[in-house]
């Protein structure tokens, strides 16, 4: 599965970015201090990742993050958690996608990982909304524009966590079929990546006998199931006992999610269970660790 590309950049946009000279730059990367690849032309291209690394190893500033199309503020605001979440929650409601971007990719720098982010900043903040939606103090558009809001802002972080090797293992996830939610699978996506996985989030609402057919094709090592609203009925246990099957031979499932009862779990079999992102990586750390 050959996944995505990371973005990359000149000598000249990075010593930019981080405020020394080209000629720095090329000798760092020379030197094997930023890791890069070159153009057919012989010319070097840093990846995002990389610079963004630097910055957080060495515990310094971008000088003009915007080079780098990101936000200008990125590496001057908070960098704990719990004030982020505040923060990311008032800034969902005000539509103000640039500073989301901007929250979390301070965490990042701070060293953060993405389990940390969706637990403790996402999943909050979204719980938070849904509250205050419930209780007529937020529209259901400050809803769908906070779920279209971090979309991007998780599209972003993907861009800068560095390609998986080849070699890595696959992992595939989905929501079934009644199930509408995409965030929480595609966090699932992002932890894995992080961890070095060839993970893909297929989609929502999925039918469970494609997500069968979808372990057959790609041959993942590992599933991830996300139920954020599941109707318990005889046809969907009889289907996932199906896809159970069909992955035992092949394939670990690891399932999560709000609509994840004790009553519902108690009638599927599965590798692992996890209530949030962190069970998560900590399982797909057990199955693969990169070198
Ligand atoms: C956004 C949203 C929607 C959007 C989703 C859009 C999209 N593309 O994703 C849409 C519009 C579809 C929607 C619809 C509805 N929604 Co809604 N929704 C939400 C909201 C605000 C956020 C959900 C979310 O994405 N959270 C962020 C994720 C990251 O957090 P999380 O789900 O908790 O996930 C964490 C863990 O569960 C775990 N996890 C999740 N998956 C996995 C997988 C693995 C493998 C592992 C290990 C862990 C794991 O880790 C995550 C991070 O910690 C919630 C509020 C809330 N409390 O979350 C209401 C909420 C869930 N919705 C609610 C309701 C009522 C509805 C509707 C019935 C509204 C309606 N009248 O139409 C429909 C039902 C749709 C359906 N078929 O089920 C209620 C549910 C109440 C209940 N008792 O069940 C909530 C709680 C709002 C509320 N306070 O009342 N909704």
């Amino acid at each position: 599965m050959n996944l995505r590309q990371n973005k990359v950049y000149s000598p000249n946009r990075v010593a930019r970015s981080l405020g020394v000279s080209e000629a720095t730059i090329k000798r760092w990367c020379d030197k094997g201090i930023l890791s890069f690849t070159k153009t057919a032309g012989g010319h070097r291209r840093i990846p995002v990742h990389v610079v963004l690394d630097f910055v957080r190893e060495n515990a310094i500033n971008l000088a003009q993050p915007e080079v780098l199309g990101l936000p200008p503020s990125v590496g001057t605001g908070s960098r704990t958690l719990d004030q982020a979440c505040q923060l990311y929650g008032q800034a969902l409601e005000q539509g103000d996608e640039s500073r989301c971007l901007q929250l979390t990719l301070d965490l990042r720098l701070a060293g953060h990982d993405m389990a940390a982010i969706g637990d403790r900043i996402i999943a909050p903040a979204f719980h938070n909304l849904g509250q205050r939606w419930a209780h007529g103090e937020a529209e259901v558009y400050h809803e769908r524009r906070g779920v279209e809001i971090t979309r991007h802002v998780l599209a972003r972080l993907r861009e800068t966590l560095p390609p998986p090797a080849p070699t890595a293992p696959a992992a595939i996830g989905a929501t079934p079929v009644g199930d509408p939610y995409s965030l929480p699978g595609k966090l699932c996506e992002l932890v894995l990546l992080e961890l070095g996985w060839q993970a893909r989030f297929l989609g929502s609402a999925l039918p469970i006998d494609s997500i069968a057919q979808a372990v057959e094709d790609l041959r993942p090592r590992a599933l991830w199931l996300s139920f954020s609203s599941l109707a318990e009925s005889e046809d969907f246990l009889e289907e996932y006992g199906r896809l159970y099957e069909i992955c035992r031979k092949q394939c670990a499932i690891v399932v999560g999610g709000r609509a994840l009862t004790r009553s519902v779990r108690q009638r599927l079999q599965y590798a692992s269970f996890g209530d949030n992102l962190h069970h998560l990586r900590g399982f797909a750390q057990s199955l693969y660790k990169p070198n």
